[in-house]
C-alpha cells in the first residue's frame, strides 16, 4: 500500500484550508477520554461550511431523485428475497413526503435486510439499477454512501490531511470506516430519543442493552467505534435537531438500548436509567448535557456514550449533518470483513478497476487488507 495515504484522487474537489488548526490542536486526550465526547466548536472554515453544505444539499437531491424516478413496482423484490412495497408506499406522492431529509424514506428501503443486501450486492444489480440522471449509480442510496457520489465528501472522510490528522487524535494512527450516513434533519424531524451504540456486532460488550450498572471503570476502552458529526450550519438548542450525551456515562460500558425500541426522553432517562449512576472520576451523578453547536462545528462521542437528537423546530431550516464513525480494526473478526454499513460491493469493484486511492483503501480496509478479499 501506498506510504502517501493522504494522497487525493480528485484534487479539483479538496478544500486545503479545512479546518481551523487551533482548533484541531486544542483536543485534550484526557478529558475526551474522562468524559467519553468532545466538540470542535466552529472546526470548520468558511471554505469547507460552505462546501461541506453545498455537498451535503447535492446529496439529499440525489436522494431525493432516485427516490422519485426509480420505477419501483418494476423490480422484482421477491426474487431477491424481500416482500414487495406497499403499492401506498410507491405513489408518487408517498414518496414526495420521503424527500428532503435522512431516515425518511419508505421503510422498504430502510430494513437492515434492505440494507445488507445493499451493500453486499449493490442495489439492484445485475438487472436493473437504481434510475440517476446525469450521474451514475454507486448501487446504494447516497443517504447510505454519499462519498460514493461526493468527491468532496470522499476526501474529507478518506484522504484530507487535516482530516485524518482529527482522526489520528482520535484513535491513533490506525483506524478504518464503521459507516458514514447523511443525517439531514429537516422541520418536523423527530430526532432520537436516548440510545449507545455495540461495537461490531455486539460480540464484546461486557453488559447488555440495559445493564447492570456493575461495570463501572475509569478504564477507557481501546478497543473503540468513534462517532464524529459534522454539522455545517449547526444544530442549536433554540433550532432544535441538538445532540445531547451525559459526559461519563459511557464508563459503564452499556451499548443502552442498541439493539431494542428507543421511546426514552430526557424526563424517562432521570427517572430511570440515570438514577444512582455516577462519573467514576467525580464521582458525582451523572447529568444530561444539550450541546448546542454553532455553524461548522463538529463533535465526536464513543459508542457507549448514550446519546439523544432533539425534534426539528418548525420556522427553521434542515440541519445538515454527516455522520462518520470509524473504529479500530478488530483482529479476531470471523469472517475477516467490513461491518455492515461499508458497501463491500462497490469497495471491491472499484479496488478492483484500480480506482480506489492508496488513502481510500486505508479507511475501507476490512479488518484485513483489502487485496486479500481480492485475492479470494
Ligand atoms: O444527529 C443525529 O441526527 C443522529 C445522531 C446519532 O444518533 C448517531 O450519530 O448515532
Ligand atoms: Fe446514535
Amino acid at each position: 500500500m501506498d506510504t502517501l495515504s493522504t494522497h487525493n484522487c480528485f484534487p479539483e474537489s479538496r478544500v486545503d484550508d479545512l479546518l481551523r488548526l487551533e482548533v484541531l490542536q486544542a483536543f485534550d486526550r484526557t478529558t475526551f477520554e474522562r468524559d467519553g465526547y468532545w466538540v470542535w466548536e466552529g472546526i470548520l472554515t468558511d471554505a469547507a461550511r460552505k462546501r461541506w453544505t453545498a455537498s451535503l444539499q447535492k446529496l439529499q437531491q440525489m436522494n431525493d431523485a432516485i427516490l422519485m424516478d426509480t420505477e419501483w413496482s418494476a423490480i422484482d423484490f421477491e426474487a431477491r428475497g424481500f416482500p414487495p412495497p406497499l403499492p401506498e408506499q410507491i405513489t408518487p406522492e408517498f414518496l414526495a413526503a420521503c424527500c428532503g431529509g435522512s431516515e425518511q424514506m419508505p421503510g422498504f428501503l430502510r430494513t437492515a435486510e434492505l440494507r445488507r443486501y445493499m451493500h453486499t450486492y449493490g442495489l439492484f444489480r445485475p438487472g436493473a439499477a437504481l434510475v440517476t440522471h446525469g450521474f451514475e449509480s454507486q448501487g446504494v442510496m447516497p443517504e447510505y454512501f454519499p462519498a460514493g457520489y461526493d468527491n468532496f465528501i470522499m476526501d474529507v472522510t478518506s484522504a484530507h490531511p487535516q482530516m485524518m490528522a482529527l482522526f489520528t487524535k482520535l484513535f491513533g494512527d490506525r483506524f478504518i470506516l464503521d459507516h458514514c450516513f447523511m443525517l439531514n434533519r429537516a422541520i418536523g424531524s423527530k430526532g432520537r430519543r436516548w440510545h449507545a451504540h455495540q461495537y461490531r456486532d455486539g460480540q464484546y460488550e461486557v453488559e447488555d442493552p440495559i445493564g447492570t450498572g456493575n461495570a463501572l471503570t475509569t478504564e477507557f476502552l481501546k478497543r473503540q467505534c468513534i462517532r464524529t458529526l459534522c454539522y455545517p450550519e449547526g444544530a442549536t438548542i433554540e433550532d432544535g435537531g441538538e445532540l445531547a450525551i451525559i459526559p461519563g456515562a459511557h464508563l459503564y460500558r452499556i451499548p443502552y438500548k442498541w439493539s431494542t425500541e428507543r421511546p426514552d426522553d430526557d424526563a424517562a432517562m432521570k427517572a430511570g436509567w440515570l438514577k444512582g449512576k455516577i462519573h467514576a472520576f467525580t464521582r458525582k451523578p451523572l447529568e444530561i448535557v444539550h450541546l448546542s453547536l454553532p455553524p461548522g462545528s463538529m463533535v465526536s462521542f464513543v459508542h457507549h456514550m448514550p446519546h439523544y437528537v432533539g425534534y426539528r423546530k418548525p420556522g427553521t431550516t434542515t440541519r445538515w449533518g454527516l455522520l462518520m464513525a470509524y473504529r479500530t480494526p478488530d483482529p479476531d473478526a470471523e469472517p475477516e470483513k467490513w461491518t455492515n454499513g461499508i458497501p463491500t460491493d462497490w469497495v471491491e469493484q472499484t479496488a478492483a478497476q484500480g480506482k480506489l486511492s492508496a488513502a481510500a483503501q486505508r479507511v475501507f480496509e476490512a479488518d484485513n487488507p483489502i487485496h486479500k478479499h481480492l485475492q479470494n
